[in-house]
Protein backbone atom coordinates (compact mmCIF):
# COMPACT_ATOMS: atom_id res chain seq x y z
CA UNK A 1 0.00 0.00 0.00
CA UNK A 2 1.40 3.13 -1.24
CA UNK A 3 2.08 5.76 1.80
CA UNK A 4 0.70 9.13 1.51
CA UNK A 5 -0.39 12.34 3.22
CA UNK A 6 -4.34 12.56 3.95
CA UNK A 7 -4.63 15.55 1.42
CA UNK A 8 -2.57 14.01 -0.95
CA UNK A 9 -4.91 10.72 -0.84
CA UNK A 10 -8.28 13.24 -1.08
CA UNK A 11 -6.39 14.82 -4.23
CA UNK A 12 -5.62 11.53 -5.96
CA UNK A 13 -9.13 10.55 -5.37
CA UNK A 14 -11.18 13.34 -6.64
CA UNK A 15 -8.15 13.10 -10.02
CA UNK A 16 -9.58 9.70 -10.17
CA UNK A 17 -12.83 10.38 -10.07
CA UNK A 18 -12.28 13.10 -13.02
CA UNK A 19 -13.08 15.53 -10.82
CA UNK A 20 -11.79 18.88 -12.99
CA UNK A 21 -12.39 21.50 -10.60
CA UNK A 22 -12.19 22.00 -6.64
CA UNK A 23 -14.36 25.52 -5.70
CA UNK A 24 -12.94 26.76 -2.38
CA UNK A 25 -11.68 29.19 -0.29
CA UNK A 26 -8.38 29.25 2.09
CA UNK A 27 -8.28 29.39 5.66
CA UNK A 28 -5.74 27.87 7.97
CA UNK A 29 -7.38 25.08 8.57
CA UNK A 30 -7.13 23.54 4.96
CA UNK A 31 -3.63 25.05 4.09
CA UNK A 32 -2.75 21.14 3.47
CA UNK A 33 -5.03 20.20 1.15
CA UNK A 34 -4.04 23.22 -0.54
CA UNK A 35 -0.55 22.62 -0.61
CA UNK A 36 -1.73 18.97 -1.99
CA UNK A 37 -3.70 20.82 -4.92
CA UNK A 38 -0.56 22.61 -5.69
CA UNK A 39 1.40 19.41 -6.52
CA UNK A 40 -1.76 18.30 -8.94
CA UNK A 41 -2.18 21.82 -10.17
CA UNK A 42 -1.99 19.98 -13.85
CA UNK A 43 -4.52 18.04 -13.04
CA UNK A 44 -7.20 19.44 -10.92
CA UNK A 45 -8.30 23.29 -10.65
CA UNK A 46 -8.66 25.25 -7.59
CA UNK A 47 -10.98 28.13 -8.38
CA UNK A 48 -11.31 30.74 -5.55
CA UNK A 49 -14.34 32.50 -5.54
CA UNK A 50 -14.58 35.75 -2.69
CA UNK A 51 -17.48 33.93 -0.61
CA UNK A 52 -17.87 30.37 0.42
CA UNK A 53 -21.67 30.32 -1.05
CA UNK A 54 -20.57 31.31 -4.57
CA UNK A 55 -18.45 28.37 -4.56
CA UNK A 56 -21.20 26.22 -3.07
CA UNK A 57 -23.86 27.39 -5.84
CA UNK A 58 -20.99 27.18 -8.28
CA UNK A 59 -20.41 23.19 -7.47
CA UNK A 60 -24.58 23.06 -7.56
CA UNK A 61 -25.05 24.48 -10.99
CA UNK A 62 -22.23 22.43 -12.40
CA UNK A 63 -23.50 19.31 -11.54
CA UNK A 64 -27.18 20.59 -12.80
CA UNK A 65 -25.48 21.34 -16.54
CA UNK A 66 -23.51 18.12 -16.39
CA UNK A 67 -24.81 15.46 -13.96
CA UNK A 68 -21.13 15.33 -13.10
CA UNK A 69 -19.98 16.52 -9.41
CA UNK A 70 -17.49 18.89 -8.04
CA UNK A 71 -15.84 19.54 -4.84
CA UNK A 72 -15.80 21.85 -3.12
CA UNK A 73 -12.91 23.23 -0.05
CA UNK A 74 -13.97 25.36 3.15
CA UNK A 75 -11.50 25.82 6.04
CA UNK A 76 -12.89 25.27 9.76
CA UNK A 77 -15.45 27.51 11.08
CA UNK A 78 -16.74 30.70 9.81
CA UNK A 79 -15.66 29.16 6.32
CA UNK A 80 -17.55 26.08 6.22
CA UNK A 81 -20.12 27.92 8.01
CA UNK A 82 -20.75 29.96 4.94
CA UNK A 83 -21.45 26.53 2.99
CA UNK A 84 -25.21 25.94 4.66
CA UNK A 85 -27.23 28.02 2.47
CA UNK A 86 -26.16 26.88 -0.26
CA UNK A 87 -25.74 23.16 0.79
CA UNK A 88 -29.82 23.72 1.61
CA UNK A 89 -30.32 24.91 -1.82
CA UNK A 90 -28.25 21.77 -3.51
CA UNK A 91 -30.33 18.86 -1.02
CA UNK A 92 -33.99 20.81 -1.32
CA UNK A 93 -33.02 20.63 -5.25
CA UNK A 94 -31.01 17.00 -5.21
CA UNK A 95 -28.12 18.77 -6.34
CA UNK A 96 -24.48 16.46 -6.06
CA UNK A 97 -21.92 18.41 -4.19
CA UNK A 98 -18.43 16.82 -2.37
CA UNK A 99 -18.24 19.59 0.45
CA UNK A 100 -14.82 19.39 1.98
CA UNK A 101 -14.44 21.46 5.12
CA UNK A 102 -11.39 21.22 7.78
CA UNK A 103 -11.67 21.15 10.85
CA UNK A 104 -9.28 21.61 14.14
CA UNK A 105 -6.45 19.23 14.91
CA UNK A 106 -8.16 16.18 16.78
CA UNK A 107 -5.07 17.23 19.50
CA UNK A 108 -6.82 19.99 20.00
CA UNK A 109 -10.55 18.97 20.21
CA UNK A 110 -12.78 20.67 23.07
CA UNK A 111 -10.13 22.91 24.40
CA UNK A 112 -11.69 25.27 22.44
CA UNK A 113 -9.11 26.25 19.73
CA UNK A 114 -9.78 29.15 17.01
CA UNK A 115 -12.87 28.32 15.42
CA UNK A 116 -13.70 25.07 17.08
CA UNK A 117 -17.27 24.11 17.56
CA UNK A 118 -17.80 22.49 20.74
CA UNK A 119 -20.23 23.47 23.14
CA UNK A 120 -22.07 20.38 22.78
CA UNK A 121 -19.39 18.33 21.22
CA UNK A 122 -15.88 18.46 20.23
CA UNK A 123 -15.38 19.76 16.19
CA UNK A 124 -18.95 19.96 16.03
CA UNK A 125 -18.98 20.84 12.50
CA UNK A 126 -21.13 17.60 11.57
CA UNK A 127 -23.82 18.93 13.54
CA UNK A 128 -24.29 22.21 11.94
CA UNK A 129 -23.84 20.67 8.22
CA UNK A 130 -25.97 17.56 9.33
CA UNK A 131 -29.39 19.09 7.94
CA UNK A 132 -28.13 20.11 4.84
CA UNK A 133 -26.52 17.18 3.57
CA UNK A 134 -27.51 13.65 2.37
CA UNK A 135 -24.42 12.73 5.32
CA UNK A 136 -21.48 14.07 6.95
CA UNK A 137 -18.20 12.08 7.58
CA UNK A 138 -15.68 13.16 9.77
CA UNK A 139 -12.80 10.67 9.43
CA UNK A 140 -10.44 11.29 12.21
CA UNK A 141 -7.38 8.98 10.83
CA UNK A 142 -5.78 9.07 7.48
CA UNK A 143 -6.53 5.42 7.86
CA UNK A 144 -10.41 5.98 7.47
CA UNK A 145 -10.25 8.19 4.28
CA UNK A 146 -10.43 5.74 2.03
CA UNK A 147 -13.88 4.62 3.44
CA UNK A 148 -15.17 7.76 3.99
CA UNK A 149 -14.54 9.39 0.60
CA UNK A 150 -15.98 6.30 -1.24
CA UNK A 151 -18.88 6.22 0.68
CA UNK A 152 -19.63 9.50 0.70
CA UNK A 153 -19.29 10.34 -3.00
CA UNK A 154 -21.31 6.98 -3.59
CA UNK A 155 -24.12 8.51 -0.75
CA UNK A 156 -23.86 11.53 -2.98
CA UNK A 157 -24.39 10.44 -6.20
CA UNK A 158 -26.44 7.09 -6.03
CA UNK A 159 -30.56 7.12 -5.44
CA UNK A 160 -31.63 11.12 -5.11
CA UNK A 161 -28.41 12.96 -5.62
CA UNK A 162 -27.23 15.41 -2.95
CA UNK A 163 -24.61 16.87 -1.60
CA UNK A 164 -22.53 15.29 1.01
CA UNK A 165 -19.86 16.35 3.80
CA UNK A 166 -16.33 14.88 4.30
CA UNK A 167 -15.05 16.64 7.58
CA UNK A 168 -11.51 16.60 8.05
CA UNK A 169 -9.43 17.64 11.00
CA UNK A 170 -6.25 19.78 10.32
CA UNK A 171 -4.08 16.80 11.11
CA UNK A 172 -5.85 14.36 9.14
CA UNK A 173 -4.94 16.54 6.15
CA UNK A 174 -1.06 16.61 6.89
CA UNK A 175 -0.33 12.96 8.72
CA UNK A 176 1.10 9.92 6.42
CA UNK A 177 -0.46 6.47 6.48
CA UNK A 178 -0.07 2.97 4.27
CA UNK A 179 -3.10 3.43 2.15
CA UNK A 180 -5.23 2.14 -0.54
CA UNK A 181 -6.37 5.13 -2.81
CA UNK A 182 -10.13 3.65 -3.17
CA UNK A 183 -12.22 3.42 -6.60
CA UNK A 184 -13.93 6.28 -7.95
CA UNK A 185 -17.83 6.38 -6.66
CA UNK A 186 -20.42 4.94 -9.81
CA UNK A 187 -21.70 7.87 -11.75
CA UNK A 188 -25.11 9.27 -11.40
CA UNK A 189 -27.69 7.05 -12.76
CA UNK A 190 -25.75 4.01 -12.48
CA UNK A 191 -28.87 1.90 -10.83
CA UNK A 192 -31.85 2.43 -12.48
CA UNK A 193 -34.95 0.93 -10.23
CA UNK A 194 -38.08 -0.04 -12.20
CA UNK A 195 -41.70 -0.67 -11.87
CA UNK A 196 -43.03 -4.26 -11.25
CA UNK A 197 -44.76 -5.98 -14.76
CA UNK A 198 -47.84 -5.74 -12.23
CA UNK A 199 -47.55 -2.24 -11.77
CA UNK A 200 -46.88 -1.17 -15.23
CA UNK A 201 -49.73 -3.22 -16.14
CA UNK A 202 -52.04 -1.30 -13.85
CA UNK A 203 -50.79 1.79 -15.01
CA UNK A 204 -51.10 0.97 -18.40
CA UNK A 205 -55.23 0.11 -17.42
CA UNK A 206 -55.29 3.59 -15.53
CA UNK A 207 -54.44 5.33 -18.76
CA UNK A 208 -56.22 3.76 -21.00
CA UNK A 209 -59.26 4.19 -18.99
CA UNK A 210 -57.92 7.85 -18.65
CA UNK A 211 -60.22 10.59 -20.98
CA UNK A 212 -58.01 13.69 -19.58
CA UNK A 213 -54.41 12.45 -18.70
CA UNK A 214 -51.90 15.03 -17.65
CA UNK A 215 -48.16 14.08 -17.35
CA UNK A 216 -46.81 16.24 -14.51
CA UNK A 217 -42.53 16.03 -14.60
CA UNK A 218 -40.08 17.02 -11.88
CA UNK A 219 -36.55 17.17 -11.78
CA UNK A 220 -36.46 13.85 -11.60
CA UNK A 221 -36.94 13.29 -15.23
CA UNK A 222 -34.35 16.03 -15.83
CA UNK A 223 -31.85 13.84 -13.28
CA UNK A 224 -32.61 10.71 -14.74
CA UNK A 225 -32.14 12.23 -18.02
CA UNK A 226 -35.16 10.57 -19.70
CA UNK A 227 -36.18 13.66 -21.79
CA UNK A 228 -36.43 11.51 -24.95
CA UNK A 229 -38.72 8.70 -23.58
CA UNK A 230 -40.96 11.26 -21.94
CA UNK A 231 -41.15 13.02 -25.29
CA UNK A 232 -41.51 9.72 -26.74
CA UNK A 233 -44.26 8.60 -24.50
CA UNK A 234 -46.09 12.14 -24.68
CA UNK A 235 -46.21 11.81 -28.08
CA UNK A 236 -47.44 8.67 -28.87
CA UNK A 237 -50.54 9.05 -27.15
CA UNK A 238 -51.14 12.74 -26.90
CA UNK A 239 -50.48 13.01 -23.67
CA UNK A 240 -50.13 17.00 -22.46
CA UNK A 241 -47.22 17.35 -19.94
CA UNK A 242 -47.11 19.96 -17.15
CA UNK A 243 -43.34 20.66 -15.69
CA UNK A 244 -42.27 21.93 -12.78
CA UNK A 245 -39.09 24.51 -13.18
CA UNK A 246 -36.25 21.90 -13.05
CA UNK A 247 -38.35 19.83 -15.08
CA UNK A 248 -38.34 22.25 -17.87
CA UNK A 249 -37.11 21.40 -21.30
CA UNK A 250 -37.04 17.44 -20.95
CA UNK A 251 -39.62 17.92 -23.81
CA UNK A 252 -39.45 20.90 -25.94
CA UNK A 253 -41.56 23.72 -24.53
CA UNK A 254 -42.72 24.64 -27.64
CA UNK A 255 -44.13 21.62 -28.33
CA UNK A 256 -48.03 21.99 -29.05
CA UNK A 257 -48.03 19.00 -25.86
CA UNK A 258 -45.77 21.25 -23.14
CA UNK A 259 -48.33 23.20 -21.05
CA UNK A 260 -45.37 24.81 -18.92
CA UNK A 261 -45.46 25.38 -15.22
CA UNK A 262 -48.22 24.95 -12.94
CA UNK A 263 -49.79 27.02 -9.59
CA UNK A 264 -50.01 30.76 -8.79
CA UNK A 265 -46.73 31.51 -11.65
CA UNK A 266 -48.07 29.30 -13.57
CA UNK A 267 -49.79 29.55 -17.25
CA UNK A 268 -53.33 29.11 -17.44
CA UNK A 269 -53.79 25.77 -19.66
CA UNK A 270 -51.14 24.04 -17.23
CA UNK A 271 -53.75 24.74 -13.80
CA UNK A 272 -57.08 24.27 -16.30
CA UNK A 273 -55.35 20.68 -17.58
CA UNK A 274 -54.37 20.37 -13.86
CA UNK A 275 -57.57 20.38 -12.08
CA UNK A 276 -59.44 19.07 -14.82
CA UNK A 277 -57.38 15.75 -15.72
CA UNK A 278 -58.94 12.36 -14.69
CA UNK A 279 -55.58 11.06 -14.15
CA UNK A 280 -52.02 12.43 -13.33
CA UNK A 281 -49.27 11.04 -13.73
CA UNK A 282 -46.43 12.70 -11.92
CA UNK A 283 -42.78 11.67 -12.34
CA UNK A 284 -39.88 12.77 -10.40
CA UNK A 285 -42.12 15.55 -9.17
CA UNK A 286 -43.38 16.30 -5.51
CA UNK A 287 -46.21 18.92 -5.70
CA UNK A 288 -44.69 21.22 -3.51
CA UNK A 289 -46.95 24.14 -2.32
CA UNK A 290 -45.23 26.62 -5.18
CA UNK A 291 -46.78 23.76 -8.11
CA UNK A 292 -50.36 22.78 -6.02
CA UNK A 293 -51.72 26.30 -5.05
CA UNK A 294 -50.42 25.25 -1.80
CA UNK A 295 -52.65 21.97 -1.98
CA UNK A 296 -56.03 24.33 -2.22
CA UNK A 297 -58.12 21.97 -4.34
CA UNK A 298 -59.73 23.35 -7.46
CA UNK A 299 -56.66 26.12 -8.86
CA UNK A 300 -53.85 23.83 -9.75
CA UNK A 301 -55.01 19.93 -8.98
CA UNK A 302 -57.97 17.97 -7.61
CA UNK A 303 -57.28 15.03 -5.83
CA UNK A 304 -58.86 12.53 -4.99
CA UNK A 305 -61.15 13.07 -7.40
CA UNK A 306 -58.67 13.26 -10.15
CA UNK A 307 -56.56 9.63 -10.04
CA UNK A 308 -52.72 9.96 -9.46
CA UNK A 309 -49.92 7.63 -10.36
CA UNK A 310 -47.13 8.80 -8.75
CA UNK A 311 -43.53 7.80 -9.55
CA UNK A 312 -40.42 9.42 -7.65
CA UNK A 313 -37.20 6.76 -6.44
CA UNK A 314 -37.29 8.26 -3.30
CA UNK A 315 -40.08 6.67 -1.20
CA UNK A 316 -40.53 10.03 1.16
CA UNK A 317 -41.87 11.63 -1.83
CA UNK A 318 -44.55 9.26 -2.49
CA UNK A 319 -47.76 10.18 -0.41
CA UNK A 320 -46.17 13.19 0.81
CA UNK A 321 -47.98 15.66 -0.04
CA UNK A 322 -51.13 13.91 -2.25
CA UNK A 323 -51.78 10.01 -1.45
CA UNK A 324 -51.15 8.14 -4.81
CA UNK A 325 -53.62 6.02 -6.56
CA UNK A 326 -50.84 4.41 -7.37
CA UNK A 327 -47.21 5.01 -6.04
CA UNK A 328 -44.17 3.37 -7.88
CA UNK A 329 -40.90 3.82 -6.34
CA UNK A 330 -38.79 3.20 -9.71
CA UNK A 331 -36.22 6.04 -11.50
CA UNK A 332 -38.09 7.91 -14.48
CA UNK A 333 -36.31 7.00 -17.43
CA UNK A 334 -37.03 3.16 -16.57
CA UNK A 335 -40.67 3.85 -15.62
CA UNK A 336 -40.87 5.41 -18.91
CA UNK A 337 -39.47 2.73 -20.99
CA UNK A 338 -41.58 0.04 -18.70
CA UNK A 339 -45.12 1.91 -20.14
CA UNK A 340 -43.64 2.39 -23.28
CA UNK A 341 -42.53 -1.40 -23.77
CA UNK A 342 -45.81 -2.76 -21.66
CA UNK A 343 -48.02 -0.51 -24.65
CA UNK A 344 -46.13 -2.32 -27.90
CA UNK A 345 -47.14 -5.65 -25.71
CA UNK A 346 -50.63 -4.98 -25.22
CA UNK A 347 -53.41 -6.77 -26.78
CA UNK A 348 -55.69 -3.82 -26.48
CA UNK A 349 -54.25 -1.27 -28.10
CA UNK A 350 -54.06 1.95 -25.92
CA UNK A 351 -54.05 4.84 -28.34
CA UNK A 352 -54.45 8.70 -27.62
CA UNK A 353 -57.64 8.50 -29.84
CA UNK A 354 -59.35 8.70 -26.67
CA UNK A 355 -57.98 11.75 -25.75
CA UNK A 356 -58.84 14.09 -28.64
CA UNK A 357 -61.64 15.79 -26.91
CA UNK A 358 -59.00 16.40 -24.03
CA UNK A 359 -56.59 18.20 -26.39
CA UNK A 360 -58.89 20.40 -28.36
CA UNK A 361 -60.05 22.03 -24.72
CA UNK A 362 -56.33 22.60 -23.94
CA UNK A 363 -56.20 23.67 -27.17
CA UNK A 364 -58.85 26.61 -26.44
CA UNK A 365 -57.53 27.18 -23.25
CA UNK A 366 -53.94 27.71 -24.86
CA UNK A 367 -55.60 30.06 -27.25
CA UNK A 368 -57.61 32.23 -24.51
CA UNK A 369 -53.79 32.34 -22.33
CA UNK A 370 -52.36 33.48 -25.76
CA UNK A 371 -54.59 36.33 -26.35
CA UNK A 372 -54.47 37.68 -22.71
CA UNK A 373 -50.43 37.27 -22.45
CA UNK A 374 -48.94 37.74 -25.95
CA UNK A 375 -50.00 41.35 -26.01
CA UNK A 376 -47.84 42.88 -23.66
CA UNK A 377 -44.74 40.84 -24.88
CA UNK A 378 -44.48 43.27 -27.60
CA UNK A 379 -45.14 46.38 -26.01
CA UNK A 380 -42.06 48.79 -25.56
CA UNK A 381 -41.87 50.77 -22.51
CA UNK A 382 -39.29 52.60 -19.70
CA UNK A 383 -38.78 51.22 -17.85
CA UNK A 384 -39.08 48.07 -18.87
CA UNK A 385 -42.42 46.18 -19.25
CA UNK A 386 -41.19 42.17 -17.59
CA UNK A 387 -42.26 40.47 -20.07
CA UNK A 388 -40.57 41.95 -23.01
CA UNK A 389 -37.23 40.63 -21.10
CA UNK A 390 -38.30 36.99 -21.07
CA UNK A 391 -39.29 37.87 -25.09
CA UNK A 392 -36.26 39.08 -25.74
CA UNK A 393 -33.98 36.82 -23.89
CA UNK A 394 -36.10 33.99 -25.55
CA UNK A 395 -35.32 35.69 -29.36
CA UNK A 396 -31.52 36.25 -28.38
CA UNK A 397 -30.44 33.12 -26.61
CA UNK A 398 -29.97 30.05 -28.77
CA UNK A 399 -31.38 26.62 -28.05
CA UNK A 400 -28.49 25.13 -25.76
CA UNK A 401 -27.61 28.06 -23.90
CA UNK A 402 -28.14 28.36 -20.02
CA UNK A 403 -30.09 30.41 -17.99
CA UNK A 404 -29.25 30.39 -14.72
CA UNK A 405 -31.81 31.91 -12.37
CA UNK A 406 -31.71 33.79 -9.25
CA UNK A 407 -34.78 34.14 -6.59
CA UNK A 408 -37.89 36.83 -6.69
CA UNK A 409 -40.60 38.17 -9.05
CA UNK A 410 -37.98 38.30 -11.56
CA UNK A 411 -37.68 34.38 -11.28
CA UNK A 412 -41.89 34.29 -11.85
CA UNK A 413 -41.50 35.91 -15.19
CA UNK A 414 -39.44 33.23 -16.57
CA UNK A 415 -41.53 30.53 -14.36
CA UNK A 416 -43.96 31.43 -16.18
CA UNK A 417 -43.26 32.37 -20.08
CA UNK A 418 -39.68 30.71 -20.94
CA UNK A 419 -39.85 28.34 -23.03
CA UNK A 420 -36.74 25.80 -22.20
CA UNK A 421 -35.89 23.82 -25.70
CA UNK A 422 -33.69 21.27 -23.67
CA UNK A 423 -32.89 19.65 -20.12
CA UNK A 424 -30.45 21.15 -17.95
CA UNK A 425 -30.77 24.38 -19.88
CA UNK A 426 -32.79 26.62 -17.30
CA UNK A 427 -31.45 26.28 -13.47
CA UNK A 428 -33.46 27.06 -10.79
CA UNK A 429 -33.15 26.83 -7.05
CA UNK A 430 -36.69 25.72 -6.68
CA UNK A 431 -37.09 23.97 -3.26
CA UNK A 432 -35.25 26.17 -0.92
CA UNK A 433 -34.77 29.37 -3.23
CA UNK A 434 -31.59 30.70 -1.75
CA UNK A 435 -30.86 34.54 -3.18
CA UNK A 436 -27.40 34.54 -4.88
CA UNK A 437 -27.84 30.98 -6.52
CA UNK A 438 -28.37 32.35 -10.45
CA UNK A 439 -25.58 35.34 -10.07
CA UNK A 440 -23.53 32.97 -8.46
CA UNK A 441 -24.23 29.46 -9.78
CA UNK A 442 -23.72 30.83 -13.21
CA UNK A 443 -20.05 30.60 -12.73
CA UNK A 444 -19.72 26.91 -12.29
CA UNK A 445 -22.65 26.67 -15.23
CA UNK A 446 -20.07 28.25 -17.50
CA UNK A 447 -17.07 26.10 -16.30
CA UNK A 448 -19.71 22.41 -17.01
CA UNK A 449 -20.00 24.46 -20.54
CA UNK A 450 -17.44 26.49 -21.64
CA UNK A 451 -18.58 26.42 -25.58
CA UNK A 452 -22.37 27.73 -24.33
CA UNK A 453 -24.10 30.93 -23.61
CA UNK A 454 -24.44 31.21 -20.05
CA UNK A 455 -27.31 33.89 -18.70
CA UNK A 456 -27.46 34.76 -15.20
CA UNK A 457 -30.71 36.20 -14.64
CA UNK A 458 -30.61 37.90 -11.49
CA UNK A 459 -33.00 40.72 -9.04
CA UNK A 460 -30.85 43.64 -8.12
CA UNK A 461 -31.53 42.13 -4.36
CA UNK A 462 -29.88 39.17 -5.72
CA UNK A 463 -26.68 40.63 -7.48
CA UNK A 464 -25.82 42.66 -4.22
CA UNK A 465 -26.01 39.84 -2.16
CA UNK A 466 -22.70 38.50 -4.49
CA UNK A 467 -21.67 41.35 -6.35
CA UNK A 468 -17.98 40.01 -6.00
CA UNK A 469 -18.95 37.35 -8.52
CA UNK A 470 -17.56 39.39 -10.95
CA UNK A 471 -13.87 39.73 -9.24
CA UNK A 472 -14.08 35.94 -9.94
CA UNK A 473 -15.02 36.06 -13.12
CA UNK A 474 -12.22 38.50 -14.07
CA UNK A 475 -9.83 36.57 -12.34
CA UNK A 476 -10.74 33.28 -13.98
CA UNK A 477 -11.97 34.58 -17.01
CA UNK A 478 -15.51 33.30 -16.79
CA UNK A 479 -17.46 34.60 -19.63
CA UNK A 480 -21.02 34.97 -18.07
CA UNK A 481 -23.39 37.23 -18.84
CA UNK A 482 -25.44 38.55 -15.68
CA UNK A 483 -28.78 40.41 -16.56
CA UNK A 484 -29.43 42.54 -13.68
CA UNK A 485 -33.15 42.83 -13.16
CA UNK A 486 -33.17 46.10 -11.74
CA UNK A 487 -36.35 47.08 -9.99
CA UNK A 488 -35.16 49.00 -7.38
CA UNK A 489 -36.01 46.62 -4.32
CA UNK A 490 -36.98 43.19 -3.01
CA UNK A 491 -40.15 43.19 -5.13
CA UNK A 492 -41.28 39.73 -4.33
CA UNK A 493 -41.61 40.28 -1.21
CA UNK A 494 -42.81 44.39 -1.53
CA UNK A 495 -45.61 42.75 -3.48
CA UNK A 496 -46.67 40.55 -0.89
CA UNK A 497 -46.30 42.74 1.90
CA UNK A 498 -48.76 45.45 -0.19
CA UNK A 499 -51.26 42.57 -0.56
CA UNK A 500 -51.49 41.56 2.66
CA UNK A 501 -51.01 44.50 4.64
CA UNK A 502 -52.99 47.42 3.52
CA UNK A 503 -50.53 48.90 1.59
CA UNK A 504 -48.05 49.69 4.24
CA UNK A 505 -44.14 49.00 2.95
CA UNK A 506 -41.25 48.46 4.87
CA UNK A 507 -37.84 47.25 4.22
CA UNK A 508 -38.76 46.14 1.14
CA UNK A 509 -37.63 48.96 -1.27
CA UNK A 510 -34.16 50.80 -1.92
CA UNK A 511 -34.12 54.35 -0.67
CA UNK A 512 -32.15 57.10 -0.22
CA UNK A 513 -32.89 60.63 0.97
CA UNK A 514 -35.38 62.32 3.01
CA UNK A 515 -37.93 61.61 -0.41
CA UNK A 516 -36.95 58.15 -0.75
CA UNK A 517 -35.49 58.49 -3.79
CA UNK A 518 -35.32 54.90 -5.56
CA UNK A 519 -31.47 53.65 -4.87
CA UNK A 520 -28.69 51.20 -6.49
CA UNK A 521 -25.71 51.32 -6.71
CA UNK A 522 -24.82 52.19 -10.75
CA UNK A 523 -24.33 48.60 -11.22
CA UNK A 524 -22.71 49.40 -14.73
CA UNK A 525 -19.82 51.20 -13.07
CA UNK A 526 -19.68 49.04 -10.41
CA UNK A 527 -18.70 46.19 -13.07
CA UNK A 528 -16.37 48.52 -14.84
CA UNK A 529 -14.52 48.86 -11.16
CA UNK A 530 -14.46 45.10 -10.93
CA UNK A 531 -13.11 45.21 -14.58
CA UNK A 532 -16.02 43.67 -16.31
CA UNK A 533 -17.94 45.61 -19.11
CA UNK A 534 -21.02 46.63 -18.66
CA UNK A 535 -24.52 48.65 -20.41
CA UNK A 536 -27.19 50.17 -18.55
CA UNK A 537 -30.65 49.66 -20.30
CA UNK A 538 -33.62 51.68 -19.42
CA UNK A 539 -35.72 51.77 -23.01
CA UNK A 540 -37.04 48.25 -24.15
CA UNK A 541 -35.75 48.83 -27.80
CA UNK A 542 -32.44 48.63 -26.51
CA UNK A 543 -32.19 45.29 -24.37
CA UNK A 544 -31.84 42.69 -27.25
CA UNK A 545 -29.30 44.64 -28.87
CA UNK A 546 -27.56 44.70 -25.65
CA UNK A 547 -28.13 41.39 -25.23
CA UNK A 548 -26.79 39.92 -28.17
CA UNK A 549 -23.52 42.12 -27.94
CA UNK A 550 -22.82 40.60 -24.58
CA UNK A 551 -23.15 37.00 -25.75
CA UNK A 552 -20.58 37.90 -28.61
CA UNK A 553 -18.29 39.52 -26.92
CA UNK A 554 -17.97 35.82 -24.93
CA UNK A 555 -16.35 37.59 -21.45
CA UNK A 556 -17.66 38.47 -18.83
CA UNK A 557 -20.31 41.29 -18.94
CA UNK A 558 -23.18 43.23 -17.31
CA UNK A 559 -26.44 44.23 -18.18
CA UNK A 560 -28.39 46.36 -15.50
CA UNK A 561 -31.59 45.80 -16.68
CA UNK A 562 -34.26 49.07 -15.33
CA UNK A 563 -37.31 47.47 -14.85
CA UNK A 564 -41.55 48.33 -14.20
CA UNK A 565 -41.87 47.03 -10.42
CA UNK A 566 -45.29 47.55 -10.46
CA UNK A 567 -46.34 45.34 -13.21
CA UNK A 568 -47.20 41.99 -11.39
CA UNK A 569 -46.88 38.37 -12.99
CA UNK A 570 -50.88 37.27 -13.55
CA UNK A 571 -51.63 34.36 -10.96
CA UNK A 572 -53.27 31.59 -12.42
CA UNK A 573 -53.44 29.34 -9.72
CA UNK A 574 -52.53 30.53 -6.07
CA UNK A 575 -49.93 30.78 -3.07
CA UNK A 576 -51.34 31.02 0.42
CA UNK A 577 -49.42 31.78 3.75
CA UNK A 578 -52.17 30.23 6.56
CA UNK A 579 -53.83 31.63 8.29
CA UNK A 580 -54.26 34.82 5.71
CA UNK A 581 -57.03 34.25 3.35
CA UNK A 582 -56.06 33.96 -0.31
CA UNK A 583 -57.54 37.01 -2.07
CA UNK A 584 -56.10 37.63 -5.19
CA UNK A 585 -57.51 37.59 -8.41
CA UNK A 586 -57.03 34.69 -10.55
CA UNK A 587 -57.00 34.52 -14.38
CA UNK A 588 -59.19 31.84 -14.92
CA UNK A 589 -61.54 30.08 -12.15
CA UNK A 590 -61.33 27.63 -9.24
CA UNK A 591 -62.77 24.62 -10.57
CA UNK A 592 -63.97 21.86 -8.11
CA UNK A 593 -66.19 18.67 -9.24
CA UNK A 594 -69.43 18.63 -8.43
CA UNK A 595 -68.73 15.42 -7.19
CA UNK A 596 -65.99 14.45 -5.17
CA UNK A 597 -66.21 10.72 -5.15
CA UNK A 598 -65.01 8.96 -1.92
CA UNK A 599 -61.58 6.44 -1.98
C1 LIG B 1 -30.75 34.36 1.11
C2 LIG B 1 -32.18 34.77 1.04
N1 LIG B 1 -32.60 35.81 1.79
C3 LIG B 1 -33.89 36.22 1.74
C4 LIG B 1 -34.78 35.59 0.94
C5 LIG B 1 -36.23 36.07 0.86
N2 LIG B 1 -36.47 36.69 -0.44
C6 LIG B 1 -37.02 36.00 -1.45
S1 LIG B 1 -37.17 36.90 -2.85
C7 LIG B 1 -36.50 38.25 -2.12
C8 LIG B 1 -36.33 39.52 -2.87
C9 LIG B 1 -35.52 39.35 -4.11
O1 LIG B 1 -35.19 40.64 -4.57
P1 LIG B 1 -34.58 40.84 -5.99
O2 LIG B 1 -33.40 39.97 -6.18
O3 LIG B 1 -34.36 42.27 -6.23
O4 LIG B 1 -35.72 40.25 -6.93
P2 LIG B 1 -37.15 40.89 -7.30
O5 LIG B 1 -38.17 40.16 -6.48
O6 LIG B 1 -37.12 42.34 -7.00
O7 LIG B 1 -37.29 40.59 -8.76
C10 LIG B 1 -36.16 37.98 -0.79
C11 LIG B 1 -35.56 38.96 0.12
C12 LIG B 1 -34.32 34.47 0.19
N3 LIG B 1 -35.12 33.75 -0.60
N4 LIG B 1 -33.01 34.11 0.24
MG1 LIG C 1 -35.52 43.66 -7.23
Amino acid sequence: MPRMKGADLITEYLVNSKIPYVFGICGHGNVGMLDSLYEARDRIKMISPRHEQVAAHMADAYFRVRHEAVATLTSCGPGSCNIVMPLAVALSDSSAVLAITANVPTSQFNRSPFQEINKHFQADFPNIIRPVVKRSFQPTRVDMLPLALRQATTTMLSGRPGPVNVDVPFNVFQEEDDVEIPLPAPPLNTQRSGASPEEIATALDMIGNARRPVLFIGHGVTLSEAGPELTAFAHRLGIPVISSPNGMGCLDMTDPLSLGFIGRNGAYPANEAGRHADVVIAIGARFDDRSSSSWMPGYSWNFPHSKLIHVDLDPSELGRNYPPDLALLADARTFLRQLMAGLDARKDAITGDAFKAWRADIKGWQAEWDAFAQPNFDIHASPIRPERIVADCQAVMPDDAILCCDVGVNHNWYMQFWKARKPQTMLNSWGFSGMGFGAAGALGAKLAAPDRPVIAIAGDGCFTMVPHVLCTAVEYNIAVVWVIWNNFGWVSIRDIQLGMFGGRELGTMFHEGPNKTPYNPDFAALARACGVEALTVTKSEDFKGALEHAIKQNKPFVIDVHVDAEIRPPATGAWELPPTPYKEPVFGKRWLPDIVPAK
